[in-house]
C-alpha cells in the first residue's frame, strides 16, 4: 500500500476513535483548561470509569480541578465485571458529595437513575435556591472520562440518538449544546476526554488489555503474560475451565499449554504469535468470564 494512503487511513482512525489520541503535554494542558471552563457551567460532574478497572481508568487531574463539585461515578461495562467486586467498589465510592452506580450502558435504562442521583447530589444547591425564593433551574452536568469507557454511548443513549457527535476530542471547540433529560436536568452534549493515568503498577497493561489505550503501547506478549500471571494468582479456575488445562509451574508454560490445547501449532511447535493474540482477544471478549482486575483492598493498601 502506498505510504500516503496508509497515513491517510491512520489519520482517519485518529479522527473516529478517541482511544487513538496521542497525549502530548500540549493536549493535556488544553484539555485541562477546557475542562475548567466547562466545569464553571455545570452543577455536578458525571465521571465514567470502567467497572473492570475502577482505579486505573481514573484520571489523575480530575480530583484536582473538581474541588468540591458533586460527582456521580458511573462504573460502565458492568456486564463484563465481577458483580461482587462491583458492589464493593460502589460502597467504596459513596460519600457526602459522591455517588456511584454501575451500569451496562448499552442494555440498561438509566435516565431515572441519573436524575435521582443528580437530585441527591445537588440537594444543597436546590435548597439554597428555594430559600432565596428562586424556582430551581435545571441542574447541569458534564460527562467525562478516559477514552473508551463509554462516554458517547452514555450521552447518545440519554439523548436517544445514534451517531456520536463530532467534537469528542480534546481541544475541539464548538458552541455548548445542552441535552435536556427532563425539565430538571441537562447534560452537556460533548464529553470531556481525559488522558489515561499511567502511574502505578501495571496500569498501562490493564488499560491496554481492556482497550483504553492503543495496542502498540504494550506488546501482545506483555499483555498475555501479565494477564495469565494475574489470572494464575487471582482466578486460576477461569484458566483451567475455559481452556481445559491444568496450571503449569510457570506462566509461560501455562500459556504454551493453552496453545497446545487450542491447536495453535506451527511445524509441531506452539505458534506463539497466534497464541498470545488470541489469548488477549479471549480476555477482551470475556471468554474467561466476568473479571474485575482491581479490588478495593489493594486501593486502601496503596493509600488511595
Ligand atoms: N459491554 C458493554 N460495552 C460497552 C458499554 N459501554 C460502552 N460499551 C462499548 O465500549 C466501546 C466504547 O464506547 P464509547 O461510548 O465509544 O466510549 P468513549 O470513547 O468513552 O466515548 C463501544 O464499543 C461501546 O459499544 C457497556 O456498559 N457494556
Ligand atoms: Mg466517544
Amino acid at each position: 500500500m502506498a505510504q500516503k494512503k496508509k497515513k491517510k487511513i491512520q489519520q482517519d482512525n485518529n479522527k473516529s476513535n478517541g482511544s487513538n489520541i496521542n497525549w502530548f503535554p500540549g493536549h493535556m494542558t488544553k484539555a485541562k483548561r477546557q475542562m475548567e471552563e466547562n466545569l464553571k457551567k455545570v452543577d455536578f460532574i458525571i465521571e465514567i470509569r470502567d467497572a473492570r478497572i475502577p482505579f486505573s481508568s481514573k484520571n489523575p487531574m480530575l480530583d484536582e480541578i473538581l474541588g468540591n463539585k458533586p460527582r456521580l461515578i458511573v462504573l460502565s461495562k458492568k456486564d463484563k465485571a465481577d458483580p461482587k467486586k462491583t458492589k464493593e467498589w460502589i460502597a467504596y465510592f459513596q460519600n457526602d458529595h459522591e455517588r456511584a452506580v454501575a451500569l451496562d450502558l448499552i442494555k440498561d435504562s438509566y435516565k431515572n437513575t441519573v436524575i435521582e442521583c443528580a437530585q441527591q447530589l445537588c440537594a444543597p444547591l436546590i435548597e439554597k435556591q428555594k430559600r432565596r425564593g428562586i424556582n430551581p433551574r435545571a441542574l447541569r452536568a458534564m460527562v467525562c472520562g478516559i477514552p473508551n469507557v463509554g462516554k458517547s454511548t452514555f450521552i447518545n443513549t440519554l439523548a436517544k440518538r445514534k451517531a456520536a457527535q463530532t467534537g469528542d476530542k480534546p481541544g475541539v471547540t464548538k458552541s455548548l449544546q445542552w441535552i435536556k433529560l427532563d425539565k430538571a436536568i441537562e447534560l452537556l452534549d460533548t464529553p470531556g476526554v481525559l488522558w489515561p493515568k499511567f502511574e502505578g503498577e501495571y496500569v498501562g497493561e490493564k488499560l491496554a488489555l481492556l482497550g483504553s489505550i492503543r495496542d502498540e503501547v504494550v506488546t501482545q506478549d506483555d499483555l498475555a503474560f501479565y494477564a495469565c500471571k494475574w489470572l494464575t494468582e487471582h482466578s486460576p479456575e477461569s484458566l483451567e475451565t475455559t481452556y481445559g488445562i491444568k496450571l503449569q509451574d510457570n506462566v509461560y508454560d501455562t500459556l504454551l499449554e493453552i496453545g497446545r490445547k487450542r491447536g495453535y501449532l506451527l511445524k509441531g511447535e506452539v505458534d506463539e504469535n497466534r497464541l498470545m493474540k488470541s489469548f488477549v482477544k479471549d480476555i477482551r471478549e470475556n471468554k474467561l468470564g466476568r473479571i474485575t482486575w482491581e479490588s478495593v483492598d489493594e486501593q486502601t493498601a496503596n493509600g488511595e
